[in-house]
């Protein structure tokens, strides 16, 4: 039988908001090699770095996917109509970590002047390897099961690396460039967070929110 669909009740939603920190020192992040295709090379004026531990002015971990992993009513979340955008950009993908829904349309666009093969390296869902090169239409890729996460990568581009989280619900964020997440819409009860990075893993923690309670949460990863 199919899950009833979900319901927000304006009434009484809470909110969890925080920040994930960053303690002790950031592992310095090497230059990007991209001498191999100077086409991708020449697009820069000064080298990229790796963005896997990108740790902001103000103390704190960008690239954190945040997700509410347990405590939801069994429902069915329905994904928003506008897509989600995977760039390719001066041989890099863009954004470095993107989050999105169950069955939420993804755009992959090509920028630059060379060919790229996107590589959808998901388990749960089918993978996929597809070419896309100069100036080629956008691809529109769903994803049809949860699955947290994955890499995509480029099999022309061996530094090309950026990772996916196929979500169920749409209580989840990731970190930007202020190492913030708020999460909206939750009914009062007790859930288990997840906080996921490349490099610092998973974390779980448990929390419990009232009628339109507002709860602040921070966490944080030491290098
Ligand atoms: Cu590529």
């Amino acid at each position: 039988m199919a899950l009833p669909l979900a319901h927000v009740d304006d009434a009484t939603a809470a909110t969890l908001s925080g920040k994930v920190t960053f303690t002790g020192n950031a592992p310095p992040m090497p230059a990007i090699d991209m001498s191999a295709n100077p086409m991708c090379e020449l697009q820069h004026h000064t080298p990229v770095k790796s963005e896997q531990v990108t740790v902001n002015a103000n103390g704190t971990l960008r690239n954190v996917l945040v997700w509410v992993k347990d405590g939801l009513p069994r429902a069915r979340w329905q994904a928003p109509e506008t897509p989600v955008t995977l760039d390719q950009n001066g041989c890099v993908y863009q954004p470095h970590v993107l989050a999105f829904m169950v069955n939420q349309q993804v755009e992959i666009m090509n920028d630059d002047p060379v060919n790229h093969n996107v590589h959808a390296e998901s388990v749960v869902n089918a993978a996929w390897n597809e070419s896309q090169p100069p100036r080629a239409e956008k691809k529109f890729k769903r994803f049809t099961e949860p699955e947290v996460w994955f890499p995509v990568s480029c099999s022309v581009h061996p530094w090309m690396r950026s990772y996916i989280a196929v979500l169920p619900h749409p209580f989840f964020a990731v970190t930007g460039d202020d190492g913030a997440f708020l999460i909206k819409g939750l009914a009062p009860g007790t859930y288990t967070l997840e906080t996921v990075h490349e490099k610092y893993g998973r974390k779980d923690s448990k929390f419990t929110v009232g009628p339109k309670e507002s709860k602040v949460l921070d966490f944080s990863y030491a290098g």
